[in-house]
């Protein structure tokens, strides 16, 4: 086996692809604030270099054929078992989030299910006529090189999702992580590439200069995109130059709704940790609680004992499952939202103020009680560890203030009454709606957003689709 798979430390899956002395970007353990590594500072000119060598690489990928690269797919799956406890720490410090918990342990391990799952579906031609009026199948083929832009709330698992069908399908990859946490999906590429031909999958270090280029570059077929609705529209307007296929996820505001005839008791940790995994940091989470009056306090009280009860700290320590915020700015956002909301009257029932003796970027769980529709906290996507938790009486009204706003990522309704909760999910505006339990992703089900969430879909037959072309063979 080659050497990376006998790395035993973070610092050594640095060592291999942070920049040269001086040259470099610090990157900082987002709990400690210490130095990790210096990341490599990508040009536009090292990016049109990268997409070029993925054009080259292309056709020669392609004409491997399924069964081969799904070979050696599976195969960069085990590396990335074999380095799982290393690229786990990397992301831990450098992202933020403990190992213990629905954390970097947890991220790792679904990179390697979600490549396995990518290599393994099948996508075969479709017959869709054969008869005496003629013959005509649909089957699906390489797009060409596919953009992917990643966030840096699960860095890890995001790229994965934007790279292992692209791979797949036979298009060679070029991947811009975020400037805020490039140096865990350096070293996740770098991992993968000791078993992938060489170009095939490139990364590129850079900021949003680099991200823009990647999105409008005419030899870019394709852009997997997940971040913010104001980046996600730059790229579509870049993309109006090299026609880029998209499939963009912007994040949401993801609302759930108690019915009357939730057991709170049953539902608290469900609903605390479809908040709060990633420490709020999660683009379908839970981010607006709308609680029937009748059980109402209950349910405020209970998510408040969960959130005095759990375990918040640097991650790295085992007994932590909360983290940090990951960056200054994610941070300022959260606390300008609960403090806002403070001021309006809402109650702020446990937390709200920084837990400056943890950490810079440390805010406790934060539970807001009394707090309506209109006010930022609910409104706005705070992607962080504060939930406002509005009261109602007409499940009329609940459903009109879940769909009000811009986002339709995901949803979630609870109740002891199935049926019921279903036909609550039928109608609100959202690609996913749970029902007792929210953010639950799985690699076969599609998953992508409505409205202001963006468009496409990822996962299973699906997400292979939106990473090639159909081409319909008749006659
Ligand atoms: O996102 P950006 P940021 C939300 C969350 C957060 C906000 C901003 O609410 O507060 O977005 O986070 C690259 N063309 N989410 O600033 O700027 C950039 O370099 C092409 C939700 O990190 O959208 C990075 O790699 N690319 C989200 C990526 O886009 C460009 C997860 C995302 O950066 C670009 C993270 C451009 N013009 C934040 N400008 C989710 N859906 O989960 C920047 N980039």
């Amino acid at each position: 086996m080659s050497d990376i798979t006998r790395t035993r430390d973070e610092t050594a899956l640095v060592a291999r692809v942070q920049a040269a002395d001086g040259e470099g970007r610090d990157i900082h353990d987002a709990a400690t604030g210490a130095v990790i590594g210096q990341a490599p500072v990508h040009t536009v000119a090292d990016l049109d270099d990268a997409i070029a060598r993925a054009k080259a690489a292309q056709p020669a990928w392609e004409g491997l054929g399924h069964g081969k690269r799904a070979e050696l797919l599976l195969a960069a799956a085990d590396a990335i078992e074999a380095n799982a406890e290393p690229l786990a720490r990397l992301l831990s410090r450098e992202q933020g989030k403990p190992l213990s918990g629905p954390n970097a342990r947890f991220e790792v391990g679904a990179c390697a299910t979600w490549l396995r799952d990518a290599a393994t579906t099948p996508l075969e031609p479709q017959v869709l006529v054969d008869d005496e009026s003629g013959y005509a199948e649909l089957s699906y083929r390489a797009v060409g090189v596919v953009g992917a832009i990643g966030p840096w709330n699960w860095p890890l698992m995001i790229s994965i999702w934007q790279i292992a069908p692209a791979l797949r399908m036979g298009d060679t990859v070029v991947a811009k992580p975020s400037e805020y946490t490039p140096l865990s999906v350096l070293a996740l590429v770098d991992i993968l590439n000791e078993v992938l031909p060489p170009d095939v999958l490139i990364a590129v270090s850079g900021g949003r200069d680099v991200g823009a280029r990647l999105a409008s570059h005419p030899d870019i077929d394709k852009v997997m995109f997940t971040g913010s609705t104001a980046t996600g529209r730059r790229i579509i307007e870049g993309s109006a130059g090299n026609l880029a296929r998209l499939t963009l996820e912007l994040g949401g505001n993801d609302a759930g709704i108690v019915l009357p005839d939730a057991d709170p008791a049953a539902i608290a940790e469900g609903l605390f940790w479809g908040a709060f995994i990633n420490t709020g940091q999660t683009c379908a989470a839970l981010k607006r609680l709308y609680v029937h009056d009748s059980l109402y306090d209950e349910v405020v009280a209970a998510l408040a004992d969960l959130a005095r009860a759990t375990p918040m700290g640097v991650g790295l320590d085992e007994g932590n499952v909360l983290g940090p915020l990951q960056n200054r700015q994610q941070f300022d956002i959260v606390k300008r939202l609960v403090d806002d909301a403070a001021s309006r009257g809402a109650r702020i029932v446990t937390g709200g103020t920084p837990a400056t003796e943890l950490g810079e970027l440390f805010f406790p769980v934060t539970i807001v009680a009394d707090v309506e529709d209109g006010v930022p906290l609910v409104d706005e996507e705070q992607f962080g560890p504060a939930l406002p938790v509005i009261r109602y009486t007409d499940v009329e009204d609940a459903i009109a203030s879940a769909n009000r706003l811009e986002a339709g990522l995901g949803a979630s309704v609870w109740s002891t009454d199935r049926a019921a909760a279903r036909e609550v999910a039928a109608r609100l505006q959202a690609g996913t709606v749970w029902i007792n339990g929210h953010g639950g992703l799985h690699p076969k089900v599609p998953f992508g957003g409505v409205k202001g969430s963006g468009y496409g879909l990822e996962f299973g037959v699906e997400g292979l689709k939106s990473v090639a072309v159909p081409q319909v063979i008749s006659g």
